[in-house]
C-alpha cells in the first residue's frame, strides 16, 4: 500500500460517497492498513515496535487526510444547495386570477338594493316547487289554458304529496313537483305563514321547458315583488314601478303600464321603464292587483292548518320581471345565451366590478 497513492485518491474524490468507499478500502474491517495491522503479530517484538509506530503514522495520515477532505465536499454541497434555492426576490410574482361577480347578480344586487330603499324585505323560495304552489294556489287549475304559456321541467314520478294538518288530517294536495316555472308560487307560501301589511321580493332561478334564443333561456332569474295591506291600490304599484326606473335611469326615467292578462292578477299589466338617456321603452315584466282567489287560497290554507283568516278585506299589488332581460336592455347585449351557457370569460370580463 502506498500512503501517497492513498492520499491523493482521497483528495480528488468527487462525492462523499466516493470519499467513503475509499475509506473502507484502506481503513474498514478488511481495509488495507487493517490487514497491515494484522499481520504484526508475525513480527519479532522489535520490529513489531518500529512497523507499529510506523502504521500508527500511516493511519493518522489517511484519517486526516479522510476529514480534510470531507469538510470540503460537505462544504461544496451546502453551497450548492444555497445556491439551488436561493430566491430572487427581485423577480416579477405571478398574478393570481381572481373572480368577479357574474353580471346577472350584480343586476340583483342592484335591483335588491333599490327595494330595500323603499322598506321591502328580501325572501327567498325553493326551486323544485309543487304544483299547487306553481299553479293551482295562484289561479291556474290544470284545465286552465294559461298553463301552456309556461312550459313546464316535471320531476320524473315524483308522485302526489299531501300535507297534514295539525290533528294529522290530510288539508292538501300538492300534486306532483316541478322546476318552478317563475318565482310567483312564493306569493302564497309567504301569504300563508305571514300576517299583513308586508311588503316583499323575492329574487330567484326559474326555469321554463322552451326552446332557447336570443332572449329566452330554459333558466333564467326573475325578481317578484308582492305588497299586501289593507289600502293598497294600483297607484301604489305605479309608484313603486316608477321608483324602480328612477333608481335604476335617474329622475328623468318613466315606467308605462298596459293591459294585459296574467290569471293571478286582476286587473293585469305588462311595464315597461322608459331609459331617457337612449330614448327607449324597456319591456320589464307583468304586474297587477292581486286576485281575489289568491288571498282565498291562502286562507282557505291557513284555515286548514289552524291558523286565522287574515286576507278578509286586503288588497295588494304584485309584479315579476326578468333579471337578464334588464341587463341584456341596459348593455345592448344581443344574446341571452351568453350569460350561461357559453361560460364565456370574456365575455363576463367586460361586466368585472
Ligand atoms: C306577473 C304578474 C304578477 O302579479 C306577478 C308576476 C308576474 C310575472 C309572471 N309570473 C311571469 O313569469 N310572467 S312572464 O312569463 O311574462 O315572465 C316575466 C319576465 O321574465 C318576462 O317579462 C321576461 O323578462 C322574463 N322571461 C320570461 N321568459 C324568459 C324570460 N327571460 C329569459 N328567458 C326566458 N325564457
Amino acid at each position: 500500500m502506498d500512503i501517497n497513492t492513498a492520499i491523493a485518491e482521497m483528495h480528488r474524490a468527487v462525492t462523499l460517497e466516493a470519499l467513503q468507499s475509499l475509506k473502507v478500502h484502506y481503513l474498514g474491517k478488511n481495509g488495507l492498513l487493517t490487514q497491515e495491522m494484522k499481520a504484526l503479530g508475525k513480527l519479532s517484538p522489535e520490529e513489531r515496535k518500529e512497523r507499529g509506530r510506523v502504521l500508527n503514522e500511516i493511519k493518522q495520515a489517511l484519517e486526516n487526510a479522510v476529514r480534510g477532505r470531507e469538510k470540503e465536499l460537505e462544504a461544496q454541497a451546502l453551497q450548492s444547495q444555497l445556491e439551488r434555492e436561493s430566491i430572487d426576490v427581485s423577480l416579477p410574482g405571478y398574478a393570481f386570477p381572481a373572480g368577479g361577480t357574474h353580471l346577472t347578480s350584480q343586476m340583483q344586487a342592484e335591483l335588491l338594493s333599490t327595494f330595500r330603499r323603499m322598506g321591502y324585505s328580501v325572501v327567498e323560495g325553493p326551486e323544485v316547487e309543487s304544483e299547487f304552489f306553481n299553479f293551482d294556489a295562484i289561479n291556474m287549475p290544470d284545465w286552465h289554458p294559461a298553463r301552456d304559456m309556461q312550459d313546464t321541467f316535471w320531476l320524473k314520478d315524483s308522485g302526489d304529496f299531501d300535507v297534514m294538518g295539525p290533528e294529522g288530517e290530510r288539508v292538501n294536495n300538492l300534486g306532483g313537483l316541478l322546476m318552478r316555472t317563475h318565482t310567483s308560487p312564493m306569493q302564497i307560501r309567504y301569504m300563508i305563514e305571514h300576517t299583513p301589511p308586508f311588503k316583499i321580493v323575492v329574487p330567484g332561478r326559474v326555469f321554463r321547458y322552451e326552446q332557447t334564443d336570443a332572449s329566452h333561456e330554459a333558466m333564467f332569474y326573475q325578481l317578484e315583488g308582492l305588497v299586501v295591506g289593507p289600502d293598497i291600490a294600483m297607484s301604489d304599484l305605479k309608484g313603486a314601478i316608477l321608483e324602480l326606473a328612477r333608481s335604476l335611469y335617474g329622475a328623468q326615467a318613466k315606467a308605462r303600464f298596459q293591459p294585459t292578462y296574467f290569471p293571478f292578477v286582476e286587473p293585469g299589466a305588462q311595464f315597461a321603464l322608459w331609459w331617457p338617456e337612449r330614448e327607449k321603452w324597456l319591456e320589464l315584466g307583468g304586474s297587477g292587483m292581486v286576485h281575489p282567489n289568491l288571498f282565498k287560497a291562502a286562507d282557505d290554507y291557513r284555515q286548514k292548518m289552524g291558523l286565522p283568516r287574515v286576507y278578509d278585506g286586503m288588497t295588494g299589488f304584485a309584479f315579476g320581471m326578468g333579471i337578464e332581460r334588464l341587463a341584456l336592455l341596459r348593455y345592448g347585449i344581443p344574446d341571452i345565451r351568453y350569460f350561461y351557457q357559453q361560460n364565456r370569460l370574456s365575455f363576463l370580463r367586460q361586466f368585472k366590478n
